[in-house]
């Protein structure tokens, strides 16, 4: 089996460790984080990012998963994933077992799509997003790059979600409604027409958070 690194060693990584376990496609070789969390399920702490070179040149280490999540700012795990490419890691998609992906659902390099997920036919998943617990994604969507559907959250058909928005626990985005990029869709919120301007949308129906 493949070794494979995780990088970062928090809650979110955990979820992604046991999925991979679950897969045992990979040797999950041990995460990389800026504090030693000790062992989490099993898998060990290997030091901070600068090892992930080493890894790869004297562990054969190829392929590494993003641990870290996703509220709202994608900043870090973009820069993370971006040096990780750049060193020459490859990111897989990661699919829980436990997920339901129907015909022609297309899933990006890097991309988690955690247990009870759905993600139905014709829909596209960008990279570096995190399809999180329980969360559905019906026919046709258009999900760009580093976007967090959160648990539970529900899009209806035809939803395009635009790069580094997060889509909140349990909020329902109704049929072809469009959400811009570096959106946040409150936990809850039901959202009936289009999020055209950045920011934080909140309530039923949901409205744009004015600061
Ligand atoms: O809501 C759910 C289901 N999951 C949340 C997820 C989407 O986001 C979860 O509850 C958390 O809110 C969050 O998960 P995450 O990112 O695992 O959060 P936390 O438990 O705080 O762990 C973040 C880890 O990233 C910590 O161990 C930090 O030390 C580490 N970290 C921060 N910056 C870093 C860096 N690790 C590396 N390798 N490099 C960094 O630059």
């Amino acid at each position: 089996m493949d070794r494979i690194v995780i990088i970062g060693g928090g809650g979110h990584a955990k979820v992604v460790i046991s999925i991979l376990k679950k897969l045992k496609r990979f040797e999950v070789f041990g995460y990389v984080d800026k504090n030693d969390k000790g062992a989490l399920l099993g898998c060990r702490f290997l030091g901070n990012d600068n090892v992930l070179g080493e890894m790869l040149e004297s562990q054969g280490v190829k392929t590494a998963a993003m641990g870290l999540g996703m509220l709202g700012d994608d900043a870090v795990r973009k820069d993370l994933s971006k040096r990780a490419e750049a060193l020459g890691f490859e990111f897989p998609a990661v699919i829980s077992p436990d997920a339901r992906l129907n015909e022609e659902a297309v899933i990006g390099d890097g991309t988690v799509v955690m247990d009870g997920s759905v993600i139905n036919s014709g829909t596209s998943v960008g990279k570096f997003c995190i399809i999180n617990t329980n969360a559905t994604i019906d026919h046709d969507c258009r999900i760009a790059d580093n976007v967090h559907i959160a648990p539970g959250a529900v899009l209806c058909g035809g939803v395009e979600v635009g790069e580094g928005s997060l889509i909140g626990a349990g909020a329902t985005v109704i049929q072809y409604r469009k959400i811009a990029q570096n959106v946040i869709i409150g936990a809850g919120a039901v959202i009936t027409d289009d999020c055209d301007c950045p920011g934080t949308y909140v309530g039923v129906p949901a409205k744009l958070l004015v600061k």
